[in-house]
């Protein structure tokens, strides 16, 4: 009788459900790859675990681990941006290998990386968790998401998604638009309106979405002082 193939082994998946946790729950639901969720509480400060920091010594989630990397070997792997790029090129999927396409993906999964996620973020945190009311630090960031979405909105016109066919690029900038929309409604923006709900009409980014959903707890003054004034250790 010949032998089943093997099934690879679960990739650990560092977790915590925000938009950068998002990005790869999503993907590994389109992948319908087997993984366990090894969930790590930023407001309690797991994030700065001896263990976790020797996975992601940037002590941020979303990081994996897999078992069966390069040579059949166990890594490890931290920033969103490269756990979707070494996804990517390990299934071969959403992640098109021929060069001129892939440039095209990279483009936009670094701008999301570089821009659209720490803009959005700031902003988020200046409208929502400064203790102080930063009149300044509000307009900065949330005209910059406005911005973005422009940017993004006028790629969109021409186009279903954001580099090709759909990629690592969308789901990486799928979470970050839905949640800036509590203040940045999309009105102005109806192709960027319309490629959001794209990608969450679809089975795999609804259930990545709703990873961990149930662990999120509005923030408690401790989980305020862990999470910011962070200074190096
Ligand atoms: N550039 C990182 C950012 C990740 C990040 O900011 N993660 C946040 C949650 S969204 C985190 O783990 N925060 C923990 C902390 O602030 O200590 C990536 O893209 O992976």
């Amino acid at each position: 009788m010949p032998a089943k193939p093997k099934k690879s082994p679960a990739i650990e998946l560092y977790y915590w459900p925000t938009p950068n946790g998002h990005k790869i729950s999503i993907l590994l639901e389109e992948l319908k790859l087997p993984y366990i969720l090894r969930s790590v509480n930023i407001g309690k400060g797991e994030q700065f675990a001896p263990a976790f920091l020797k996975i992601s010594p940037n002590n941020r989630m979303p990081a994996i681990i897999d078992p069966k990397g390069p040579g059949g070997k166990p890594i490890s792997v931290f920033e969103s941006g490269a756990i979707l790029q070494y996804l990517g090129r390990k299934t071969g999927k959403f992640y098109p290998k021929d060069e001129r396409q892939r440039v095209a993906v990279d483009e936009w999964l670094f701008w999301q990386v570089g821009g659209l996620g720490p803009m959005a973020g700031q902003a988020n945190h200046f409208l929502n968790y400064s203790k102080e009311d930063l009149v300044y630090a509000k307009k900065r960031y949330t005209d910059e998401v406005h911005r973005l979405f422009g940017v993004m909105n006028t790629r969109l016109k021409s186009r279903k998604y954001l580099a090709g066919a759909y990629s690592i690029a969308d789901m990486a900038c799928l979470s970050w638009v839905k949640s800036s929309t509590r203040f940045q409604p999309l009105d102005e923006f109806p192709p960027l309106a319309a490629w959001m709900e794209r990608l969450l009409a679809r089975k795999a980014v609804q259930r990545g979405m709703a990873v961990g959903a149930e662990l999120r707890k509005p923030m408690t003054d401790a989980e305020h002082k862990i999470l910011f004034g962070q200074r190096a250790k």
